[in-house]
């Protein structure tokens, strides 16, 4: 019967670096549900800041970033020898437990994320996180613009109206009413991200009867990033 299972052998490229990116599965409904803050809850954030460190802590990938409600993991080591079901299914599984665990409330609904693995080209690991960091910056000026709007309108009115805008007619709109998004947390604007960072020990050497530097890696959660640019990654030892 083993011969059924068609899928199962399906690997990614051999010797590739790969991300994966999962999503929470109706989340517009979950945060309905769960009543979310609008536009930023910060616990909701610091849930999926817990969520990226179990992950790291389980599969060790090089790299983790989340915004909104989705998160990004780089491997250089892929787990499950590559196997692609066992990947997606796994890790899927893994991190929409993870979110319950953190989660101390009751669901209407079991929570899920879906999950898809993109082997990457070194040369485009760091195109791709500007492409996600874009995409938070987005959402930041979107989701504070509809708020704004909602709270002046109808819920369809400011629908409408918030169809009509491209991002600076939004931003702008937000600045005029007194909303600066410069001075918002960093993190809104730029998401979080998850890596491992050293850290300085300072021990004695009893036998040289002094003073030791060494250095210890954690894992580190970066509320603070910087606008994503080779020497972030460079500095992670991400990139060369
Ligand atoms: N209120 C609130 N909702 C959030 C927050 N972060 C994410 N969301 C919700 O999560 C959704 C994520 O977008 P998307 O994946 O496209 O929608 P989905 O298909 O419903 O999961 C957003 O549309 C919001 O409704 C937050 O901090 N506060
Ligand atoms: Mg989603």
């Amino acid at each position: 019967m083993k011969e059924y299972e068609v899928y199962s052998s399906l690997k990614v490229p051999k010797n590739s670096k790969i991300i994966m990116r999962l999503d929470g599965r109706s989340f517009h409904t979950l945060a309905r549900d769960l009543e979310l803050i609008k536009p930023y809850d910060e616990n909701f954030y610091k849930v999926m800041s817990q969520v990226c460190r179990d992950l790291f802590e389980e599969f060790s990938p090089l790299f983790v970033y989340t915004f909104s409600d989705e998160i990004s993991l780089l491997f250089d080591k892929v787990p499950f020898d590559g196997r692609i079901e066992k990947l997606n299914s796994v890790i899927a599984s893994f991190t929409a437990s993870s979110f319950v665990m953190h989660y101390n409330r009751e669901f209407k609904k079991p929570p899920a994320f879906d999950s898809r693995v993109i082997p990457i080209s070194d040369d485009d690991i760091v195109k791709y996180f500007k492409w996600r960091q874009d995409e938070s910056w987005v959402n930041c000026v979107n989701s504070h613009g509809i708020s704004y709007l909602k709270s002046k309108y109808p819920n369809n009115v400011a629908n409408d109206k918030i169809k009509g805008m491209n991002l600076s007619d939004v931003h702008e709109l937000l600045f005029e009413n007194g909303i600066n998004l410069n001075n918002v947390e960093t993190y809104k604007k730029r998401g979080i991200g998850i890596y491992r960072k050293n850290k300085k020990v300072v021990g004695f050497n009893k036998k040289e009867n002094k003073d030791q530097v060494s250095y210890r890696s954690h894992i580190f959660i970066d509320w603070e990033i910087p606008i994503f640019g080779d020497e972030f990654f460079k500095e992670m030892d991400v990139i060369d």
